[in-house]
């Protein structure tokens, strides 16, 4: 274990200052639990003799084995399909490497296993686990960068299954996913009375899951297919409901049909002010998905061409600003809580709010 390495050399040679350790235990993910007990079985040792880097190596070893179960469940392949293993977490914490041990793993066991390198977002990945693909003599799946992980899944699902494989391991990209960061943050902070109106469309359930609604008629999605309605109903809504805050969230493409210069033109003429959200996925998801379903192989597949980009470099966040709103544009999930907190305290201050949110690329 690396981090137990670490540990040793950082706390070599000189008399354990707990405050730094209680910091180097819980930067290594160990959580807090695990930390206090870590600290509180060396406290103990520390009454009877001086703590060495070796007797932190020891009890961290110790501790987090007593946490482990005694008895591994074996992984036993499933009797007629592909048996999956998505492998997920944060940046760092050996995702890959662990895909590759377990594929190894498996084949020592005389079973078949198929990769599949969902990580399409972080640079080198793909070729990352290709060099271990071909060390260990599996197959791999592999897309390009900035494809839809998802998608990419479910074809090596489709290969695994076709090829009578027992065991598909997935790696996936260990960054946080701004969509649903986006609106568990937005989640946290919103009121019961607020309304949601939900016009995503391939990111709509990220908006459903991650903002609990407890009350009935607090949140509304389109009852057709027609896109664009999200900003009027809003204004409407809160013209019938000066007191509540209305929550317009749609994706790019979705916020161009809604004619968003007249909305925030007539928000600003008649003071209704409104929350909007963009989540941009820099285009059409809808569409590209859905052309992978008709034609999984096809032609646009293989191009990679899609014809449902959107302009990239657009400013969302200008239309409103055009019209006396606030705008704000983001793309860092560690800048979310604050954005949602300004926007919504220029709202509550009478001024629509328009932020144009970055979101993982379709
Ligand atoms: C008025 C209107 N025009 C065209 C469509 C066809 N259409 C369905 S989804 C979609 C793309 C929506 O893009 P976006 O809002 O960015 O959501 P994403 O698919 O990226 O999640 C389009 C053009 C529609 N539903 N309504
Ligand atoms: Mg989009």
């Amino acid at each position: 274990m690396n981090f137990l390495k670490s540990l040793v050399q950082k706390f070599t040679g000189k008399p354990v200052d707990w405050d730094e350790l209680e910091e180097s235990l819980i930067r290594a993910d160990l959580g807090v639990p695990m930390t206090l007990r870590i600290l509180k079985s060396l406290q103990k040792r520390a009454q009877r003799s001086t703590i060495t880097a070796t007797d932190i190596a020891e009890v961290a070893r110790e501790e987090i084995g007593r946490i482990l179960p005694i008895a591994p469940v074996p992984i036993t392949p499933l009797p007629a399909k592909p048996k999956v293993l998505l492998i997920v977490g944060v940046n760092g914490t050996g995702k890959t490497t662990s895909t590759a041990k377990l594929a190894h793993f498996f084949k020592r066991n005389r079973h078949s296993v198929l990769l599949a390198a969902a990580d399409t977002f972080r640079a080198a990945a793909i070729e990352q686990l290709g060099i271990w693909a071909e060390r260990l003599g599996v197959e791999m799946i592999r897309g390009q960068y900035n494809a839809d992980p998802a998608a990419l899944c479910y074809e090596a699902y489709e290969a695994a299954d076709r090829k009578k494989i027992e065991f598909l391991i997935c790696d996936t990209a260990g960054r946080l996913h701004t969509k649903s960061n986006l609106m568990a943050e937005l989640g946290k902070v919103l009121d019961d009375d607020a309304i949601i109106f939900n016009e995503g469309v391939t990111n709509a359930g990220a908006v459903l899951l991650q903002i609990p609604r407890s009350r009935p008629n607090t949140t509304m999605r389109s009852g057709g297919g027609g896109l664009g309605w999200s900003g009027g109903l809003a204004l409407g809504a809160k013209l019938a409901a000066p007191d509540r805050m209305m929550v317009q969230i749609s994706g790019d493409g979705g916020f161009y049909f809604g004619n968003p210069s007249s909305v925030f033109a007539v928000s600003q003429q008649y003071k209704l002010p409104i929350f909007s959200i963009v989540m941009d996925n820099t285009g059409w998801n809808a569409v590209k998905q859905s052309t992978l379903r008709v034609f999984p192989e096809g032609e646009a597949k293989t191009a990679s061409e899609f014809e449902s980009e959107l302009a990239p470099k657009v400013a969302f966040s200008k239309v409103g600003e055009a019209f006396g709103a606030y705008g704000e544009e983001i793309g860092d999930p560690a800048d979310v809580p604050a954005a949602i907190a300004r926007c919504l305290k220029e709202v509550r201050g009478g001024r629509s709010a328009l932020l144009h949110a970055r979101v993982t690329k379709m």
